[in-house]
């Protein structure tokens, strides 16, 4: 289906909610005042005439801006419409391992933004946000390792967001992240899912542990349920070209097809010491190229619809958000015992390089002749 071009392009200062959709105009704080979150609810600061200035600055600390929405009024951070958005989208089934893997990503970013800091400068966006992120998900899944509980329905609202400020670009962008349940991409509705209508970029996680039936390989590898949102990607790109926007698939819970007999292609990359750095990127094509194979060989055809259908850059990963798996599925704890995020960082980094906040990556290139596949991996 092709789509027409938009007939009211957004002026360039004029951002989107990603909640709401709608158009905000980040001078008007009529429009969209100041708040501050208080126990009885947001409360809206407006400065009296006679305030001095540094009362006004301490008093709008930590406040947010309150966009009206359609009659449903939401926070967004206070920065949000002075930076470049950067929304990234995690796409998935339900208990596929979204919740874990981001998790793990963003603890490992924020740890290891010093040796980032040549290419990025990298803060949490927003102080409340944060807060909650760690002390709902940080602390608990790795400092504590419990496993976390399943995302709630609600509205769909950043879990986190980072202000990112970028060498390459010479801009600094904020980076939201929605991390919404399974079900919202399996039903055949768009409403819970609005922040997908302008994502820049996206994160498909399929779950590792669906390639095998106890120790064998499975012979009917489930649906990952990414259809729907390339669907909703698709028929929203307001550039009309109907490309998409850059993504990287990633096998989470990698560490359960460790060691699977006759195939150690999981086995090869998860035990790579290559993760954390720019530099580290350079085999991505390579591993991209492996992972597409080896899906194809086990089954997991439909976990390569987006690289199929997206004609955008694409990079694919193995990954594992705990390392280990609980012992017993009703413990709500992962033994301590090789607790650890594996590769969770590299996927995050790819995105950042194919969006442009970091310069290109010169690729290792794989030995042997290109095929079809690989030309289209970033
Ligand atoms: N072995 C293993 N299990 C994991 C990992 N991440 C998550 N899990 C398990 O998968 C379940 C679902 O994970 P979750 O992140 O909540 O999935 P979501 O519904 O896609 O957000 C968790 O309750 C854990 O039992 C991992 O990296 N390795
Ligand atoms: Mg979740
Ligand atoms: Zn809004």
């Amino acid at each position: 289906m092709t789509v027409p071009p938009p007939q009211h392009p957004a002026p360039r200062d004029l951002k989107i909610c990603p909640y709401c959709l709608n158009h905000l105009d980040w001078s008007d704080y009529g429009e969209l005042p100041l708040v501050k979150d208080t126990p009885e609810g947001p409360e809206v600061l407006t400065r009296t005439p006679d305030e001095s200035e540094t009362r006004w600055l301490h008093r709008t600390l930590g406040a947010m801006r309150q966009c009206r929405g359609n009659g449903e009024p939401h926070l967004l951070p206070v920065d949000y419409g002075d930076l470049d958005p950067l929304i990234i989208g995690l796409v998935g089934a339900t208990a596929a391992g979204k919740t874990h893997l981001l998790t793990a990503m963003i603890a490992q970013l924020e740890r290891r933004r010093a040796m980032l800091a040549q290419e990025l400068r990298i803060e949490p966006l927003d102080g409340r946000l944060r807060q909650r992120f760690y002390e709902e998900r940080i602390r608990p899944f790795l400092e504590r390792h419990e496993v976390l509980p399943s995302t709630r329905a609600g509205q769909a609202e950043f879990v986190y967001a980072l202000r990112v400020s970028s060498r390459q670009t010479g801009r600094s962008h904020a980076v939201g992240f929605f991390d919404v349940p399974g079900e919202h991409f399996t039903g055949h509705r768009y409403d819970e899912t609005p922040f997908m209508s302008v994502a820049d970029a996206v994160i498909y996680v399929a779950d590792g542990d669906k390639l095998k039936v106890g120790d064998a390989w499975n012979p009917w590898v489930p649906d990952p349920g990414f259809t729907h949102a390339i669907t909703q990607l698709r028929r929203t790109r307001a550039s009309g070209d109907g490309r998409l926007p850059p993504a990287v698939i990633v096998v989470a819970k990698s560490d359960v097809l460790n060691g699977l007999d006759d195939d150690d292609t999981v086995t090869r990359w998860l035990g790579r010491p290559d993760e954390n750095t720019l530099d580290d990127l350079r085999s991505m094509r390579q591993e991209s190229r492996d992972a597409y194979t080896f899906l194809n060989r086990h089954g997991a055809e439909l976990w390569l619809e987006p690289f199929d259908s997206a004609a955008a850059p694409i990079t694919i990963h193995f990954a594992s958000a705990s390392g280990v798996s609980q012992r017993d599925p009703s413990e709500r704890v992962f033994p301590d015992e090789d607790f650890g995020p594996q590769r969770v960082l590299r996927p995050l980094l790819s995105l950042f390089s194919m969006a442009g906040l970091v310069p290109r990556i010169a690729v290792d290139e794989p030995d042997g002749p290109m095929d079809e596949a690989s030309r289209l991996f970033y």
